[in-house]
């Protein structure tokens, strides 16, 4: 096996990115002052006394939530304005000295138990109103505080989302982030916790128009965890230029190519965020506005379904809860996941294989705790599922085990037609999973996966058509 490929397949993740990865598609939910100002980026100067919902209801946020078929929520908990949305003994710039007066993160927290959602929190390092911004220690305290009551408070927590835009606070300097010290008080309070964007764990995908790379690899570069460059990269204006912008000068993070002269890689995963409206936070004349049903499963194909997750922000109204429209869409989407997801035609089919490992034959496929492995000799292999009755397939479903790291560089899919293979689909690398789109309609009971290209021998957790 080339040297290389023996050092990537080494690269695996850990056990709370496998569950994050897992969580597939999840809410973001913008929400604070902003809401009462129109804006998308608080200046910090907001007096508490304009947050004033009048009908918050976050049973109303999940319930819309769990009908899109999402499975977490991340919240945030404070954004650059640095107006806090829970019961926060270190500053009195939040939602209980405002006329409200409760704790929001409580209350979601509490309606996520009740509609089995995972909780997120989103807390914005940058701070415009807090004076111990850009005073070293004294602000990394106070963040550190901040988040020990976050992550003590209010039950488990699956992400803390750390945001790359930095500036100047109250006073005019910029606040050295220490980094290290908040990382290691996630990992010391909630273990089971991913850090992302700049964190360890979760990869930004590189832009917040929704847009994602035909080819998303796990195993990239060490230095793609560099914050400073993530800062770099990161929304440096709060303008709709930024947010639909699509950097493609680094379309290919991953390849052989590119990491035959990198000394270190890491596992470190993508999420692809973006918003249902054009803005992070509710702005009344965007109602109009809301994404198309054919963007959003387009973007869930291609996130979820292209080795990402994906995580979708929607701005409550001012007053606390969806707008109909956002309600009315996230409907849709989760009927079209479930009309499209729901009936595997490969349920009961019988799989072989040109190349198995011991232990993990190609009738391990489909079961919980087993996968299908080829001999690490055998980069270039094929499955076979055969059916009893014909099928007519939609879509392919693929999942590499990524415990055993990511392998598939090209995969090809054939169905019999008499004598003959045809080949009708194809993609490149599959990693946590793969959705592909079947556009021709063929039926026919044996279908072929080759894997033409891989790093050792490729491995599969799922084969399935749709
Ligand atoms: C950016 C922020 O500046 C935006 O306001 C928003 O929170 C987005 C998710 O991240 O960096």
């Amino acid at each position: 096996m080339d040297k290389l490929v023996k050092k990537l397949i080494n690269i695996v993740p850990h056990e709370r990115q496998i569950k994050w990865q897992e969580t597939e598609f999840y809410a973001f939910i913008h929400y604070g002052v902003n809401q009462f100002t129109d804006r998308e980026w608080g200046t910090g100067e907001e007096e508490p006394a304009i947050f004033n919902p009048q009908a918050l209801d976050t049973d109303q946020w999940c319930e819309a939530m769990v009908s899109a078929g999402m499975k977490g929520v991340i919240i945030t908990a404070k954004h650059h304005d640095g107006f806090c949305l829970w019961d926060t003994a270190y500053t009195k710039h939040s939602v209980m000295y405002s006329p409200y007066q409760q704790d929001i993160v409580a209350q979601l927290a509490y309606s996520c138990a009740k509609f089995d959602l995972k909780l997120g929190i989103y807390l914005s390092p940058w701070d415009r109103h807090d004076e111990r911004y850009g005073q070293g220690k004294a602000y990394d305290d106070y963040f550190c505080n901040q988040l020990t009551e976050l992550l003590t408070n209010y039950g488990a927590v699956f992400s803390v989302w750390f945001d790359g835009a930095c500036g100047e606070g109250p006073n005019g300097k910029v606040q050295v982030y220490d980094w290290q010290r908040y990382y290691a008080l996630v990992r010391k309070l909630q273990p089971e916790a991913v850090i992302s964007v700049c964190g360890p764990d979760v990869r930004w995908c590189g832009n917040e128009a929704g847009h994602c790379r035909v080819s998303e690899w796990s195993i990239v570069a060490a230095s793609m965890m560099d914050n400073e460059a993530i800062k770099e990269n990161s929304q440096q204006d709060d303008s709709a230029i930024f947010r639909e912008r699509i950097p493609s000068d680094n379309e290919d993070l991953g390849s052989r190519e590119v990491l035959k002269n990198v000394e270190s890689y890491v596992w470190y995963p993508a999420e692809v965020n973006t918003s249902i409206r054009p803005g992070w936070f509710y702005h009344a004349n965007e109602d109009n506005k809301v994404r198309s049903l054919a963007e959003l499963s387009s973007i869930y194909l291609q996130s979820v379904g292209g080795n990402a997750t994906f995580l979708l922000n929607i701005p409550p109204h001012p007053d606390g809860y969806f707008a109909a429209p956002d309600v009315q869409r996230l409907k849709e989407i989760g009927q079209w996941i479930q009309e499209s997801f729901s009936v595997n035609l490969l349920a009961e089919a019988i799989y072989t294989a040109s190349s198995c490992e011991e232990g993990h034959e190609a009738g391990a496929l489909g079961c919980k705790n087993n996968y299908w492995k080829a001999k690490d000799d055998d980069s270039e292999v094929a499955v076979i599922a055969e059916t009893k009755k014909a099928i007519t397939p939609r879509y392919l479903v693929i999942q590499e085990e990524i415990k055993k790291s990511q392998r598939i560089e090209a995969f090809i899919l054939s169905y019999r037609n008499g004598g003959d293979w045809e080949q009708i689909a194809e993609g490149t690398v599959v990693g946590y999973k793969r959705i592909c789109p079947i556009s021709e309609k063929v039926t026919a009971t044996k279908w072929k996966l080759e894997i033409p290209s891989g790093r050792g021998g490729a491995t599969l957790k799922t084969f399935e058509l749709y």
